[in-house]
C-alpha cells in the first residue's frame, strides 16, 4: 500500500548514504579499500579520511565518534602499508595544493612528519623502486592527471584558430614536464603506464615522450574534454577509455560512407536553398553543417540501443537543415514554405483544430516516424516547435519526453531520448538552461539523460563571446549537473563523429545528461541579410578564406583512398536531383498543410463530429462516497500528523453532511478524473500539501523518515495515474515542464500551481509564447491547468495577484462583437458556449465554489477539444464555511456554471431591484456579507461571473433583461487597472448595445482606485480602501 522511499532513486540514495557515512565505518572503509586499490599512488581521498580519523583516535579515543572507536579498538582497521616519501619538488608541492591530493595546510606537515623514508630495496609492482623512482613515478601519474583534468585548456578548438573556446590562451603550468621537474633528458626515460589511464593501449611501460605525445595527441588536439569533476570513479574511467584509446576511434566504412552522404546533404540542402531564395532568412547552419552527421550518428548509436523515439528542441539556427535532413521531413513541405503565395491547404474557418495565424519557417515543429538506415528500426522524430525566445522550448522538450516515457511505462529512459540543441549564447546567457538542467535529475522530472549540442558558432548575434558570458566555456552551466562536456572542432569530421558516438553511447549507459560542444564559425551574418563585417571585421576576414567542411573532408578521404572520387561526385549529383525534383513537386498545395508541422499530432482525438452539447460533468452519490473515503484512508500501521487527524475528521463531519470544501472539490475533480482511467499531474512548488496547507495529498508517516502515501492512487485498480509533485524552485522551467507534458496525450489532467500566483510571472515567456498562442502559431492544443492563487488579503504588494487582467487581456475574444452562432456556418456546434471554447485561446476562470472547481476540472477532458485554462484559485475561501458546495451541486446532470445568477430574495422580484453587480472569485461573499449588514438584499442583485472568457455574453444578457430597471455596477477589490474590470466593461457594454439597452453608457465601477503595486503593504490602508470600497458597492 505504502509508496517507501526506493521507489525514487536519488534522494532516496543520498539519504542511504548520509546515513551510512554517519553510521557505519565498516561501509566507509569498504568503499576506500576499494578505491585505493585502484589508485595506488596519489588518491588521498578517501583512505584519508580515515587515517586521519584513526590519527585523531590515536592521540584521543574519544576525539572521534564512538562507532570508529569501537572500530578502531577491534583493531579490524589497518592502516595500508605506507609506499615510502620523498620531500615532492616545490612545484609538486604547489600542484599538491591545487589539486588537493594531500590533505592541506596543517594536515599535510603533520601526515609528512609521520611517513618514513622508503627503503631502497623496497619493490613495487616488480619494479625496484628508490625515493627519485618514487617521486618520478607520482608526478608522471599526476601529469596524467592535469592532461585529463586541464588538456582541454590546450585544444585547438576553432576552426578559424583564432579564439580559444575558454576564452583563455594560458598554458597551464602542470601541463609542462618542468612543472615536475623533468628535465629534457628525462623524456626518454622509461615509465610504467599509470593505472588511470588507457593512453598506453597493451603497452605497459612508455617513455615520457611517448606518453606525453599520447596525451596531447587525446587532450590537446581537436577534441577537449572536461569530465574529472564527475563523482565518479567508473564514469570518468569510462570516459577515458573511450577517448585514450586509439583503437576505439576509428570509425567503419559504412559510418564514413553514410556521414559522408549526411554532410553532403547538409551542405547542398543550404547552398540550393540560398541559390533559390537569396533574399529569404533562413538562418543556415553554413559553418556547422557537421552538425547532420553528428546528429545522425546519435541517432543510429541511440536506436542501435533501443531508443525508437527522439523529442528534440532546437533554436533558429540550422533549423530547416535540422527538419529536412535529420527528421527527414519532406522537402517539399520544407520549400512550400517560402512561396509567398501558398496557403495552407486545410485551414478552414470552422474546423476545430486547424485554424492558425502560422509562425515563420523556422519555428515550426515536426513529427516524423521512419525507418533508420543505419539499425533499420523505426524511429519516431518530433522537433518542438518553438518561439523566438531562446532555449524556452528546453523545459518544454523534457516534459514532453517525460510524458512519453510516462505513456509508454518506459520508466530508464530506454525507449524515448531527448536532445536539445543550442546556440554559444543562449547557452551562456539564458537562466532557463540552468532551470532545466536542475531538473535533470529530480524522480518527477528526470528524462534519464539528454544530448545537448551546442552549435558554438563564437558569436550571438554581433556579439562577441569575450563581451557575452563570464564564464570560461559557454558550456559551463551544464557542469552544475555533472555532465561530461566535449569539446570538439566542428572542422574535423572525424573527432566530431567520434566524440557524437560517445555521447550517445554515455546517455544510454548511465541515462545522464551529456554535452557536445560543437566549436564552429558562422559563414554569413547572424542571417543571410546580415553585414558581419560592420562588427567582426577580423573574424569575417578568416572566414571568407575558410575552406568548406565538405571539401575538406572529401578530398581527404578521397586522398586517404577510404572514398573514391567517382562515387562521392555521383552522390552529389543524386542529392542534387533530390533537391529539384522537390522543388518542382512544391509548387502543389497538397503539401502546403498545417497539420505536417504538429509536432505532437493526438491520433484518432479529433475524429468526433459535432455537433458536440455541452458536457455534462456530475458524477454519482456513490463515486463521491467512495473518492472521499478512500482520498482519506491509511495504509495499516501509518502514522498520521495529529493536526491531520483533526482535518480528516473535520472533513469526514463535512462528508456526512454531504458537503465539501475546496480541497475535497479538487480532490473530487482529480480522482474522480482518475477513476475515468485518465492520468492526473499536478506539480508546483510545495503542491504535495498545498501552499496554504489545505491539499494534503501526500502523506507522511510520522514515525518513518521518507515513508509516505498518495490516498488518490489507491481508489481503484483500473484508475489513472495520479502524479503529484513538488517541483524544484522554478517557475520558467517548472511551468514549461508541465506544457510539454500537456501536449503529449490530449487524454491527461496536467495540472500546474504557481505558488502564491504571482510567482507566474516568473514564468511569464510560458505564457505568452507558448500557451497563449501555441494552436495560433503552431496548431497545436494543450488543456493544461494552471492554478494561480489570487487575492487581496491584506498580504501585501506580493502574494496578492496572480495577475488576472495580463490573462483577461492576452484573450484573443473580440470585445466589440457579441458571439453568435450563424447556421450552415458553424458545422461542429449549435451550442453557443461550446461554439466560444472552440473559438478561444484559453479559457480564464474565477470560481466562487468547489463545485464549480470540480465541473471545471472534469470539464476540461470532457471537452472535444482541449484549451489551456487559466485559474485563478482562492486562498481565503479555502476555509470559508460559506464557500462550501453540496453533494447535489456534483450529481449527474450538473455541470460547470459560467455564471451564477443571483439566486436569493432579489430575483424574486426583480424589478424592485435597484443595483446589479456583477463580479468575480472572493469578493462575491464580502458583498454579500455587506449587503446583509445594509439589509439590501432585495435591492440588490449579485451575479458571479465564473467563466471570465470565453465571456457568457448569452447568460450575463438574461441578467441584464432580468434586472431592467437595475443600476450596472462591475464590483473588484483589485485596483482599477487590474483585475477583471477593464475586460468585462466594455463586453458589458457592447451587449448592452447589442440589446439597445440605454444603460450603456453608465456602468459603474466599485473597487480600489488605479495604483502602480498590486496591493497596499500596510494593514490599515487595506482594511480602509476596502471599506471604501464597500461602500462605493452598495450605494444606490
Ligand atoms: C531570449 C532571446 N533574447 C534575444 C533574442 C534575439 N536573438 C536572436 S538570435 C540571437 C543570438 C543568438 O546567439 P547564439 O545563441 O550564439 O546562436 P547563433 O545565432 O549564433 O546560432 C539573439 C540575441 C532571442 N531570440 N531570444
Ligand atoms: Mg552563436
Amino acid at each position: 500500500m505504502m509508496e517507501r522511499l526506493v521507489s525514487i532513486s536519488r534522494p532516496v540514495a543520498n539519504a542511504l548514504c548520509s546515513q551510512c557515512v554517519r553510521n557505519s565505518p565498516n561501509l566507509i572503509f569498504q568503499r576506500s579499500v576499494h578505491k585505493v586499490a585502484r589508485e595506488p599512488f596519489l588518491n588521498a581521498s578517501s583512505s584519508n579520511y580515515i587515517d586521519e580519523m584513526y590519527e585523531q583516535w590515536s592521540k584521543d579515543p574519544h576525539s572521534v565518534h564512538k562507532s570508529w572507536d569501537l572500530y578502531f579498538k577491534n583493531q579490524v582497521y589497518q592502516r595500508p602499508p605506507t609506499l615510502g616519501f620523498a620531500p615532492p619538488s616545490p612545484a609538486l608541492t604547489q600542484y599538491y595544493q591545487m589539486t588537493g591530493f594531500l590533505p592541506s595546510g596543517q594536515q599535510k606537515q603533520e601526515q609528512s612528519t609521520q611517513l618514513q623514508p622508503l627503503d631502497e630495496t623496497s619493490t613495487t609492482q616488480g619494479l625496484s623502486l628508490n625515493k627519485r623512482a618514487i617521486t618520478d613515478h607520482m608526478a608522471v601519474q599526476a601529469l596524467v592527471r592535469s592532461y585529463q583534468m586541464r588538456g582541454h585548456k590546450l585544444a585547438q578548438l576553432d576552426p578559424l584558430g583564432i579564439n580559444t573556446a575558454d576564452l583563455d590562451s594560458e598554458r597551464p603550468n602542470d601541463l609542462t614536464p618542468k612543472f615536475y621537474s623533468f628535465s629534457e633528458a628525462d623524456l626518454d626515460r622509461k615509465f610504467s603506464v599509470p593505472p588511470n589511464t588507457f593512453i598506453g593501449g597493451n603497452e605497459k611501460v612508455l617513455t615520457l615522450r611517448e606518453l606525453i605525445t599520447r596525451l596531447e595527441n587525446v587532450y590537446c588536439q581537436t577534441i577537449g574534454l572536461e569530465y574529472m569533476y564527475i563523482n565518479s570513479y567508473e564514469k570518468c574511467n569510462w570516459i577515458r577509455h573511450r577517448f585514450e584509446d586509439p583503437s576505439l576511434k576509428k570509425l567503419t566504412v559504412d559510418e564514413i560512407e553514410r556521414s559522408v552522404k549526411r554532410l553532403i546533404r547538409a551542405s547542398k540542402f543550404e547552398e540550393y536553398l540560398s541559390k533559390k531564395w537569396s533574399s529569404e532568412k533562413r538562418f543556415g547552419l553554413e559553418g556547422c553543417e557537421v552538425l547532420i552527421p553528428a546528429m545522425k550518428i546519435v541517432i543510429d548509436v541511440a536506436s542501435g540501443k533501443g531508443v525508437d523515439t527522439i523529442i528534440m528542441g532546437m533554436p533558429h539556427r540550422g533549423r530547416l537543415n535540422v527538419l529536412a535532413n535529420v527528421t527527414r521531413k519532406p522537402l517539399e513541405e520544407i520549400f512550400c514554405q517560402f512561396d509567398p503565395k501558398l496557403e495552407p491547404s486545410d485551414v478552414s474557418i470552422d474546423n476545430t483544430y486547424i485554424i492558425g495565424t502560422g509562425d515563420v519557417k523556422y519555428h515550426l515543429g515536426t513529427c516524423i516516424e521512419r525507418v533508420n538506415r543505419a539499425t533499420n528500426t523505426m524511429v519516431k522524430l518530433s522537433v518542438v516547435a518553438n518561439p523566438s525566445h531562446l532555449e524556452a522550448v528546453d523545459p518544454v522538450v523534457q516534459g514532453k519526453t517525460r510524458a512519453e516515457q510516462f505513456y509508454r511505462n518506459d520508466k530508464e529512459g530506454d525507449k524515448v531520448m531527448s536532445m536539445i540543441l543550442h546556440g554559444d549564447a543562449a547557452f551562456a546567457g539564458q537562466g532557463v538552461v540552468y532551470e532545466t538542467f536542475h531538473l535533470s535529475d529530480l524522480p518527477a522530472y528526470t528524462t534519464h539523460g539528454t544530448i545537448h549540442i551546442i552549435c558554438n558558432n563564437q558569436i550571438g548575434f554581433t556579439t562577441d563571446p569575450r563581451m557575452a558570458r563570464s564564464s570560461p566555456y559557454c558550456t559551463d552551466v551544464a557542469r552544475v549537473v555533472n555532465a561530461p562536456i566535449f569539446h570538439v572542432n566542428a572542422d574535423d569530421v572525424d573527432a566530431v563523429l567520434h566524440v557524437a558516438k560517445v555521447a550517445a553511447e554515455w546517455r544510454c549507459t548511465f541515462k545522464k545528461d551529456v554535452v557536445i560542444d560543437l566549436v564552429c564559425y558562422r559563414r554569413h551574418g547572424h542571417n543571410e541579410m546580415d553585414e558581419p563585417m560592420f562588427t567582426q571585421p577580423f573574424m569575417y576576414k578568416k572566414i571568407k578564406k575558410q575552406a568548406h567542411v565538405l571539401d575538406k573532408w572529401s578530398q581527404k578521404l578521397i586522398s586517404e583512398g577510404a572514398i573514391k572520387k567517382e562515387w562521392y561526385e555521383a552522390e552529389e549529383a543524386k542529392y542534387q536531383k533530390i533537391l529539384d525534383d522537390a522543388f518542382q513537386n512544391s509548387k502543389s498545395p497538397a503539401y502546403a498543410k498545417d497539420k505536417n508541422w504538429l509536432d505532437s499530432p493526438w491520433k484518432g482525438f479529433f475524429t468526433g463530429k459535432g455537433p458536440f452539447p455541452y458536457p455534462e460533468t456530475g458524477i454519482p452519490e456513490d463515486t463521491i462516497n467512495t473518492i472521499l473515503t478512500k482520498a482519506h484512508e491509511l495504509p495499516d500501521g501509518f502514522t498520521l500528523h495529529k493536526g491531520l487527524k483533526r482535518v480528516f475528521n473535520n472533513r469526514a463531519k463535512l462528508l456526512s453532511e454531504r458537503t465539501v470544501d475546496w480541497a475535497l472539490g479538487e480532490s473530487l475533480g482529480v480522482g474522480s478524473v482518475l477513476l475515468d482511467g485518465h492520468h492526473v499531474r499536478l506539480s508546483g512548488q510545495d503542491v504535495e500539501r498545498g501552499t496554504f496547507s489545505h491539499r494534503h495529498h501526500v502523506l507522511h508517516d510520522q514515525e518513518k523518515d521518507l515513508v509516505f502515501h498518495v490516498p488518490l492512487n489507491y481508489l481503484s485498480s483500473t484508475q489513472g495515474h495520479y502524479t503529484i509533485c513538488n517541483s524544484s524552485l522554478s517557475e520558467f522551467a517548472a511551468l514549461g515542464f508541465e506544457l510539454g507534458y500537456s501536449t503529449t496525450n490530449p487524454n491527461s489532467l496536467v495540472i500546474w500551481e504557481a505558488q502564491f500566483g504571482d510567482f507566474i510571472n516568473n514564468a511569464q515567456c510560458i505564457i505568452d509564447q507558448f500557451i497563449s498562442s501555441g494552436q495560433a502559431k503552431w496548431v497545436r492544443q494543450s488543456g493544461i491547468v494552471l492554478l494561480l492563487p489570487h487575492g487581496y488579503e491584506g498580504q501585501g504588494p506580493e502574494h496578492s495577484s496572480a495577475r488576472l487582467e495580463r490573462f483577461l487581456q492576452m484573450a484573443d475574444e473580440d470585445e466589440d462583437s457579441v458571439p453568435q452562432l450563424q447556421s450552415g456556418k458553424h458545422l461542429h456546434h449549435n451550442d453557443l458556449s461550446m461554439y466560444q471554447l472552440d473559438e478561444t485561446n484559453w479559457i480564464v476562470a474565477h470560481l466562487t465554489t468547489p463545485a464549480n472547481y470540480f465541473h471545471i476540472l472534469r470539464r476540461q477532458l470532457a471537452l472535444p477539444f482541449r484549451k489551456p485554462l487559466i485559474m485563478m484559485s482562492p486562498k481565503s475561501l479555502l476555509r470559508l464555511e460559506e464557500a462550501h458546495s453540496s453533494f447535489d451541486e456534483m450529481l449527474p446532470g450538473t455541470k460547470f456554471k459560467r455564471i451564477y445568477p443571483e439566486e436569493g430574495v432579489a430575483a424574486e422580484n426583480p424589478e424592485n431591484v435597484e443595483k446589479i453587480i456583477f463580479c468575480s472569485g472572493k469578493t462575491y461573499y464580502d458583498l454579500v456579507k455587506e449587503r446583509a449588514q445594509n439589509k439590501l438584499e432585495s435591492k440588490i442583485a449579485i451575479v458571479r461571473i465564473e467563466q471570465l472568457c470565453p465571456f457568457p455574453f448569452d447568460l450575463i444578457q438574461d441578467e441584464l433583461e432580468k434586472y431592467k430597471k437595475a443600476k450596472i455596477c462591475f464590483a473588484q477589490e483589485e485596483h482599477k487597472n487590474m483585475g477583471p474590470y477593464t475586460y468585462c466593461k466594455p463586453r458589458l457594454a457592447c451587449l448592452l448595445r447589442s440589446i439597445n439597452d440605454q444603460r450603456e453608457g453608465d456602468i459603474k465601477y466599485a473597487g480600489r482606485e488605479s495604483a502602480a503595486s498590486t496591493a497596499t503593504g500596510i494593514k490599515s490602508s487595506h482594511y480602509t480602501e476596502q471599506k471604501l470600497y464597500m461602500q462605493t458597492a452598495m450605494a444606490l
